[in-house]
């Protein structure tokens, strides 16, 4: 089954293709020849994803999906959460992120945050939704190198490492991600 992936973020790309099993065949926008930049206009993490599916459904008139996701830090009323990608300065990137949201804890010892993703498959004309989320901690400093974005500083509950520090096979055994994929893959296998 071919699947459009709605991202411009190879990062998630890379990690949805170790989640996806055989039989599904995931094309990304680039292999599809859509260079666009998605706007992700709204409030939350669905109409966000539903905005990036719609966009690349709208064009092509073919099943894809795509994903929306954000940290929430309970200590800062949930933010970044549905603006996590433009948190700090445009051109300051990850590592611009991540000081801001550390620099905004301080010493707060209430780390508590999680990831959430939100999918949205668009299947025939019809649009679903499959959320997945990840419970953990804010670490004081970054840890590790390894995936991106807000990795290097969250360590999931039930984890000894950052995200950072843990290889895509160990990360995905806690991801918010992969959850949401289960979900979506658990429905595709239904209907077939
Ligand atoms: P697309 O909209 O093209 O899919 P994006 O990078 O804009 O890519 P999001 O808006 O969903 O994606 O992601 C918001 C930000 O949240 C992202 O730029 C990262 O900084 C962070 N993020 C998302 N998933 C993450 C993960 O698994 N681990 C760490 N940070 C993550």
């Amino acid at each position: 089954m071919d699947l459009i992936f709605a991202t411009n973020n190879i990062n998630k790309i890379n990690e949805i293709r170790q989640i996806i099993p055989a039989g599904f065949n995931l094309i990304t926008l680039h292999e599809a020849g859509i260079k666009i930049d998605i706007p992700e206009p709204h409030d939350s993490l669905r109409e966000n994803a539903s905005e990036k599916s719609q966009t690349i459904y709208k064009l092509t008139g073919k099943s894809c999906f795509s994903e929306d996701t954000g940290l929430e830090v309970d200590a800062l009323d949930g933010a970044p959460g549905v603006r996590s990608a433009r948190f700090a300065k445009a051109d300051e990137g990850y590592s611009g992120n991540n000081d801001k949201l550390l620099k905004l804890l301080g010493h707060n010892p209430n780390r508590h945050a999680r990831f959430r993703t939100v999918i949205s498959l668009i299947l025939e004309g019809e649009e679903y939704f499959f959320e997945g989320k990840c419970e953990g901690t804010i670490l004081m400093r970054p840890k590790g190198s390894n995936g991106f974005g807000y990795d290097p500083v969250f360590v999931p509950d039930g984890g000894e490492k950052s995200f950072g520090e843990m290889s895509m096979e160990e990360k995905k055994t806690f991801s918010h991600r992969r959850k949401a994929m289960d979900l979506l893959i658990a429905f595709l296998h239904k209907r077939s």
